[in-house]
This record gives structure tokens, C-alpha cells and sequence, in this order.
């Protein structure tokens, strides 16, 4: 401060007290401006365009408040940036969520792209993926919670599609499953899958896909099913836990990471596999109906013959 010190207070003083704050003003003052400012000069009211938000630099020189050395340039040029981004906002990137399915496609989903009804669009969520499931022709959402909730992938598969078919059961539906990463080896996520539609699950039988083993077991006893309302609609979910390294775990190891293909099946309309395919039996059935046509047959002639 120099002797101009009273002059400075005041203008300062003035200035933070201006305005109702929201938009920072950056002001410098130097000695010659100060000094007017308060030797009674009626004009502008600096006070009301000074925010609270304002930064005052008081500086006897210009040359002091242009000297780098003092370091009033970089608090002005800071303040000036802090204040443009204020009143331009910087506009926000679009959220990537590292589940491989994108903003668009998420955002277009059901309930206004919040699959999951938790009041959050599920593109901005790690944890929920709204996707096209292509074997139905509709969207549906996974969500995790627990102790995985990266979700990394999702994919839909028809059975046919798979390593193995299940002999006793058919995917009419086809099956739902996703990779997550856990924070810990061994965790356990808790999942819910929301179908785009109610079903009558009365008949579901859910079965899991071990990608490791090609085999199929059962799961339904895991699964609980329910509905929840969706904007408009209400659609069936089934809810069930996998830990890594489990029974469960498609890769089959403890490694941080849950692959998760499943789906609702239903007892094929043949009987279990007992080594006959279904058209080996109906080729069985026509073969015992001609043996029955023959033997009409052979017992008229031997009729015939006797006769
Ligand atoms: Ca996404
Ligand atoms: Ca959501
Ligand atoms: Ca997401
Ligand atoms: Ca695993």
C-alpha cells in the first residue's frame, strides 16, 4: 500500500460489496483510478457491475500491475478464464461408460433411456446397459450392483448360436448375458435383467451356459422373477446373483471378471435325450408301421395261401 492507502480500502471495499453476485467481474485498479474514484466523482456506480465474485488487485502503477513478477497478470488472467466459463458453460462430453454399447443406443431405449427406472439415463451409468437385444427385436437393460459393477459387455445369443445346444431344452427367447469386472477377485454381482415386455414365466426354467464347459445347468432355483412399471409399460425382470470364480461364473475363474450368458428355456417338446433324435424317432415310428403293413400284409397271403 502507499499513502494512498485509505483510497484503496474504500474502492475495494465498494467493489466486493457491489452486485448481487452470479457473474464474476475482474477488476484492476491502479492508484489514479482509485483516487478519483473516491474523490467524489459521482460516476459510473463500478459497484454495480463489481459481483461479489470479483477480484480486486490494488496496485499503486500501472507498471505494477503489468509487472509478471507480481503476479497480478496470472490471478487477472484466472479470474477472466474463471469468469468466462461462468457465463459460457464448457460443454459437457458425452459420458463414457465403458460398457460397449453407445450413448445413442442407450439413450433411445425404454423410459426415456432409463431402463432400469432409477431416474438416471442408463448411458450415464457403468452399472446399467440398455441395449437392442437382437434375438427378441427389442430393448432390454441389464443392471449390477455388489461388487462388480463395470459392466464391459452385453450380448445376445440364440441357442443355436452357442458352442452346444442344450439336448432336453429349447431358448425360445433366446439367452441375455454380459461381462463385468469386479473390484476385488471373487466378488459377487447382483443382476437384474429388465425384458422389454410381461411374460407368464410359470413355464420358465432358467438355465445357464457355461462357456468354459459347454454345458448347460440348471439356474432356476437362483432366479426371482418380477414386474416393474416402465413409464407406460410394465415388463417382466429376473433377478439373481453370480460370484467370480463360482459354480456360475462362465470363464469359470476367480479373475475379477463375471461372464454371465442365461436365459429362460423350456422342456423340448421331444422326450430327454436318450440317444434318438426326434427325427430318428418318427423314422423308428414309419419303420414299425411298415413292419405292421408287412405282416397285414404277410398274414392275408398266408391266408391266401391256405385257402
Ligand atoms: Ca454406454
Ligand atoms: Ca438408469
Ligand atoms: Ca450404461
Ligand atoms: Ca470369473
Amino acid at each position: 500500500m502507499t499513502g494512498d492507502a485509505a483510497n484503496w480500502i474504500t474502492a475495494g471495499n465498494n467493489l466486493r460489496a457491489a452486485g448481487d453476485g452470479g457473474v464474476g467481474i475482474v477488476l484492476v485498479l491502479i492508484a489514479e483510478a482509485a483516487t478519483a474514484y473516491t474523490a467524489g466523482s459521482a460516476g459510473p456506480t463500478v459497484d454495480a457491475v463489481a459481483g461479489t465474485e470479483g477480484l480486486v488487485v490494488t496496485v499503486p502503477t500501472y507498471a505494477e500491475a503489468a509487472d509478471p513478477a507480481k503476479g497480478h497478470v496470472d490471478s487477472v488472467t484466472k479470474a477472466v478464464c474463471d469468469t468466462i466459463e461462468t457465463i459460457v458453460p464448457t460443454p459437457v462430453a458425452p459420458i463414457n461408460d465403458n460398457d460397449n454399447i453407445s450413448t445413442d443406443e442407450e439413450d433411445s431405449g425404454p423410459n426415456n433411456g432409463d431402463g432400469n427406472n432409477d431416474g438416471v439415463k442408463d448411458s450415464e451409468q457403468t452399472s446399467v446397459t440398455t441395449a437392442v437385444n437382437n434375438v427378441l427385436g427389442a430393448y432390454t437393460t441389464t443392471e449390477t450392483s455388489g461388487d462388480c459393477t463395470q459392466i464391459t459387455d452385453v450380448s445376445f445369443y440364440a441357442e443355436s448360436s452357442l458352442a452346444a445346444t442344450d439336448p432336453s431344452y429349447d431358448y425360445d427367447l433366446g439367452l441375455h448375458g454380459f461381462t463385468v469386472e469386479c473390484s476385488s477377485t471373487g466378488g459377487t454381482v447382483d443382476v437384474t435383467y429388465y425384458w422389454d415386455k410381461v411374460y407368464d414365466t410359470d413355464d420358465w426354467n432358467y438355465r445357464k451356459f457355461n462357456a468354459s464347459t459347454n454345458t448347460f445347468l440348471d439356474f432356476n432355483d437362483q432366479v426371482t422373477y418380477g414386474t416393474v412399471v416402465l413409464g407406460e409399460s410394465t415388463v417382466t425382470t429376473v433377478s439373481y446373483s453370480v460370484t467370480d470364480g463360482g459354480e456360475f461364473d462362465g470363464d469359470g475363474v476367480a479373475n475379477g471378471s463375471i461372464l454371465d450368458p442365461i436365459g429362460p428355456s423350456e422342456a423340448s417338446i421331444s422326450a430327454p435325450n436318450t440317444g434318438f433324435s426326434q427325427t430318428t424317432n418318427i423314422t423308428l415310428y414309419a419303420l414299425l408301421g411298415a413292419g405292421l403293413a408287412l405282416s397285414t400284409v404277410g398274414l392275408y397271403g398266408y391266408k391266401k395261401i391256405k385257402r
